[in-house]
Order: structure tokens, then sequence, then C-alpha cells
């Protein structure tokens, strides 16, 4: 049964807000994993995504297996390559970088993935991947050779096209660290188009920001680099509810 998307449709449908930290495997160290991972438990944090755009292979699993005892929360892999894959894990997000044209990243990784993926019980979920223009090149720009989309109308019609070829879910990336999340007149005019739910992530950093996030129609949001900077932002996330 495919628990983790259905969840995730439900709670996109009765307008719960998803909120995902993301653990990149090449930043997170293992020693202080437990002591984060309390803070997660205890926060409104309702998955946890993991990957990065340049992680050395083992370290994902090595963070899946020490993550699995510390959490009742889905682990979901957010992958930047073939070798960050986990059978340990509850879903992989089956990424399509679809505001690029790198065939490696459209298909060919995904190709490769199979020999892994098929003696594995991950849930696999097809996930329209959308790079959106921040204002500074991102990991995932240089690691993939791929541009950003800037154009509202082309994010849009993208994201659309995406979930006609069967994705179910969209992702609007603006990458970790950018300096502007993505905007708030894109998430609505995507939103506004697509059926199936829509993930948010990149450069939020402040409650008000997640907040606008929300408001404009992401079902979820994606948030590395602020829990992992600045653990005073699981406060505010609490001081929140
Ligand atoms: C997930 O890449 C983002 O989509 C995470 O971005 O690190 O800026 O939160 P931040």
């Amino acid at each position: 049964m495919k628990k983790i998307l259905e969840h995730i449709k439900i709670g996109a449908s009765k307008k719960r807000k998803l909120l995902a930290v993301l653990i990149d495997p090449d930043k997170m160290d293992l020693g202080l994993l437990s002591q984060f991972v309390d803070k997660v438990n205890q926060s409104i944090i309702t998955h946890i995504f993991i990957g990065g755009s340049t992680v050395e292979s083992k370290m994902t699993q090595n963070l899946v297996s020490a993550l699995k005892p510390l959490t009742k929360l889905p682990l979901v892999l957010f992958p930047g390559d073939v070798g960050q894959i986990s059978k340990d894990a509850d879903a992989l997000l089956f990424l399509s970088l679809l505001s690029g044209r790198n065939p490696d990243y459209l298909i060919g990784k995904h190709v490769e993935a199979v020999s892994v993926l098929k003696d594995s019980d991950l849930e696999i979920i097809p996930t329209g991947y959308i790079l959106i223009e921040s204002g500074k090149e991102t990991a995932v720009q240089r690691v993939t050779k791929t541009q950003p989309l800037i154009e509202v109308d082309t994010i849009v019609d993208t994201a659309k096209a995406g979930e006609l070829l069967g994705m179910q879910l969209i992702y609007l990336e603006a990458g970790s660290g950018a300096k502007q999340p993505i905007s708030k007149e894109i998430i609505a005019k995507v939103k506004a188009i697509i059926g199936c739910p829509l993930i948010v992530g990149g450069g939020i950093k402040s409650m008000k920001a997640l907040n606008e996030a929300y408001k404009a129609g992401a079902d979820m949001v994606v948030i590395g680099t602020a829990f992992e900077k600045d653990e005073s932002f699981f406060k505010e996330l609490n001081e929140s509810l």
C-alpha cells in the first residue's frame, strides 16, 4: 500500500500544513543526531527528508540506519544521485528534473536506479522537480548542469506537464540556502493549475516565510538550512503552535 503518498494527499486535501526537515547526510554529524532528532520529534515536523547534492556513498545508508530507531516519522529519500538510495528508508521521491533538459536527470539516473529499486520495499513516488531562479547559483544547478526557470508561465506549464505525465507530486525548488524562497505568485499559480500535492522548498528561514508559503498554496514545505544553522528555529516553530 502506498502509505506515504496517500498520507500526503489526505493532508493536502484537509489543508494540513505538512513540514519536512531536510537532513543532508554530508552535513549531519552523527554524534549530534539523537539530540537533533529529539527536537524534530517534539516539533510540528511531519516528515524527514534525506538527501544532498553531493553525498559520498554509504553516508545515506549510515544516516538512515542511525535515524530509524530515533523517530517514528516517515523517512523519505530525496536523492541527488543513485548512490543515495537506502532500502531501509520508507519512501523515495523519484525525482525528474523537469526544469532542465539534461537527459540524465530526466530519465538516465532513473534507469540506473532500477537495479537497486527492483528488490526493495521502498515506496516510490514519481515527483516532478522544478528548479526556480532564486538569485544565486545553486548546488542543483551546478551538479545537474541545468538552468533554473524564471518565467512564471513556463513554470506553471512545466508543473502541469509533469502532472499530465503522471507525476504524483510537484516540487518547486529554490535551492538549498537560496537568497529568496519561491514567490507567493509562483506558488499560487502552480497550485491553481495542478491537482496533486505541491511541495515547496529552498531559502525558507523564518516563520513568516513558512506561513506565506502555506498561505500561497504549498501543501508541504521543506526546510534544511534554517534547522541546521539555527536550532532556535525549532523553538520559534513550537511557539507558533
Ligand atoms: C529543499 O533545498 C531545500 O527543497 C532546502 O532548502 O536548505 O534553504 O532550507 P534550505
